[in-house]
This record gives structure tokens, sequence and C-alpha cells, in this order.
């Protein structure tokens, strides 16, 4: 009788440990724009996380401040633990912590740090973001590499940065590339700048539109702005206005959504994209999220991602594979 008690026991702990292990957690992961395949690369990788490490991933896209707040309520309804996001806006920080914390739910952000009330970084989030200034400078840094192969002549280039500087990493990219170029001997007052209203091709093409106008005497333009779409409209403005692809050079940034220009038949003004780490953003974030929730391990405040490599039309193919993208 003793033994059957025993074994009763044994089996009872069993199924509790067994219980435990195969519970998965949900966890959310939001973003503001999952038309770029940098946003569906994380999302493929956070997935990846959630399949190896046994934790369920909620997407959800967060176009605008509502989307956002509304997703929050859906995840903590669906019994969701926490959530990563790329926030549409980094105004909204102080009202997403605030509905998190009412509902219980753990924040890490990705890619777009928060900013309060007045306007400074929410350090208190914690953050995976890429190396914002380093990647732009090497933006400047390529461009100059490129131009000064082509032989174009400093005195008849002009420099189109399309800017958004209301989000601290697009500034700071665009800045660091601006400084490169300066840094590399570029002339200062050949730099024309132009906010772009939207972080879209649309946008950028109109913001790049108005600026090509103001200089006519321009013979070769560098495009410079904080991503692929951004660059890629500037492109399309400088097709629309005549240029032809040996007089422009434009470098982007994320790599992953340049894919579609870099694969044309006919090579055009955009010469190639600084490719980060979409998947280790994906995957490291709610990697760190499910750390906290499940074991309590407070993720460290900054987490910045460096290197990228410089995919063009001959090596993209190449460099993506090797990342498994
Ligand atoms: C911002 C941009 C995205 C991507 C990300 C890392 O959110 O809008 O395209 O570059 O940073």
């Amino acid at each position: 009788m003793k033994k059957i008690v025993k074994m009763w026991t044994l089996a009872s702990v069993m199924a509790a440990s067994m219980g435990a292990a195969f519970a998965t957690d949900k966890l959310g992961y939001l973003v503001k724009q999952p038309e770029e395949p940098w946003f569906q690369t994380e999302w493929a990788f956070a997935d990846k996380a959630g399949k190896d490490l046994g934790f369920e991933v909620q997407k959800i896209a967060v176009p605008d401040g509502e989307k956002t707040l509304n997703a929050i309520d859906t995840l903590a309804a669906n019994g969701a633990k926490g959530f990563v996001i790329c926030t549409p806006d980094p105004k909204l920080g102080p009202a997403i912590m605030a509905k998190a914390k009412a509902l219980g739910l753990k924040v890490v952000a990705v890619d777009d740090q928060f900013v309060n009330a007045k306007g400074q970084p929410m350090t208190e989030v914690p953050l995976v973001m890429m190396a914002a200034t380093k990647i732009g400078e090497r933006q400047g840094h390529e461009l100059w590499k490129e131009m000064t192969k082509r032989g174009w002549k400093p005195a008849e280039t002009g420099v189109l940065a399309i800017t958004a500087n209301e989000l601290d990493t697009a500034r700071r990219r665009t800045d660091g590339s601006m400084s490169a170029l300066k840094a590399a001997g570029f002339p200062a007052k050949q730099i024309y700048t132009t906010p772009t209203k939207s972080n879209d091709i649309p946008g950028a093409l109109d913001a790049a539109n108005s600026m090509l106008v103001q200089h006519p005497e321009v013979k070769n333009w560098l495009v410079i702005g904080m991503n692929d779409n951004t660059v890629l409209g500037g492109i399309r403005a400088t097709e629309g206005q005549g240029f032809k692809a040996e007089n422009v050079i434009g470098i982007g940034i994320n790599g992953v959504d340049a894919v579609n220009e870099l694969s044309k038949s006919k090579a055009t003004g955009f010469y190639g994209s600084l490719l980060p780490s979409p998947d280790v953003h994906g995957y490291k974030s709610i990697q760190m999220l499910h750390e906290w929730v499940a074991k309590g391990k407070e993720p460290q405040k900054f987490t910045e991602v460096t290197d990228a490599v410089l995919i063009t039309r001959d090596n993209f193919k190449v460099e993506l594979k090797k990342k498994g993208l």
C-alpha cells in the first residue's frame, strides 16, 4: 500500500512539472509598418525565438496611436504577459507605458525609442536598436567612396538628404551620414536637407521633388535617407526629373527592404543598402522579454546592435543568405 501511494505522488509531481514546461507564455510583437520587410523579418525571427524557447508570439500591426492602445487591450484580454513594440510615434511612450502598467504587461521597445512629455528619451524602458550614428556615418563614407570611384567632381555634385528629425534614430543616421561626407571633404554648402512628411516612398518622393527643382545646377546627386524606402523615394524623384542612373548614387539602410530594387534587370541610381541585423532585433528583443516574464530576469536598459554589411547588385543574394534571410 505504501508503495502505491509513493508512486502516485511521483506521478503527480511529474505531471505538474510537465505542465509547467508546456504552459506557453503569450507575448506580443507590435510594429508600426508591417509592410516593410524589415519588420516582417523581425516578426519571423520573433516567431523562431518562440518556437526555440517555447512561447507564442501574437503579431499585431500598429500604424497609429489608437491601434496601438487597442492592441495592448487585446493582448491583455488574450492573456499575454508582455510585448515588444516599435511604436508608430515615439511620443506615445507615456501612454503605452501607463496602459501596459495598468494591465500588468512588461514592455521592451525595439528600433524606435519612446520619448516623454518633455521630449526626452525614456531610458527606463529596455530598448534594442541599431547603432544609428555609426550606420549613418557608414552611409556617408560609402557614398563618398562610390562618388570618388566614378570620378565625380564635388563642385558638380549635390547631396539630397531626406530627413525625419522628429524620430531620433532617423536624425542620428542622417546627421552621421552628412558629417562623414563633410569629414571626407564634401562641401557643406552643397548638402541640401529636405524633411519628409511620412516614412515611406511617396513621402520621400515629395520631399525630394521639392528640393531637386531648386537646384537645376547640380549634375550628380548623392541621396541620403534614414532607411531604404526614404532613399528609394529620392531615387524615384531623380528619375522623374530626368537624371540617369549613372548620375545618381543612393545608399539605403535596412537591406531587406532593398531586395526588389537590387533585383531589377537594369541598375538604377539606388546603388546599395546597409544591411544590419533585423534577425537579431526580432529574436533578441522577445527573448529578453521572455526571460523577464518567465524567470524574472530584467533586461538591460540598452542593447545596441552593431555591424552592417553593404549590399549591392553584385553581392546581395550571397550576403542575405549568409545571414539566413
Ligand atoms: C526605424 C525605421 C525602420 C528601421 C528601423 C530599424 O523604425 O523606420 O525602417 O530602419 O528603424
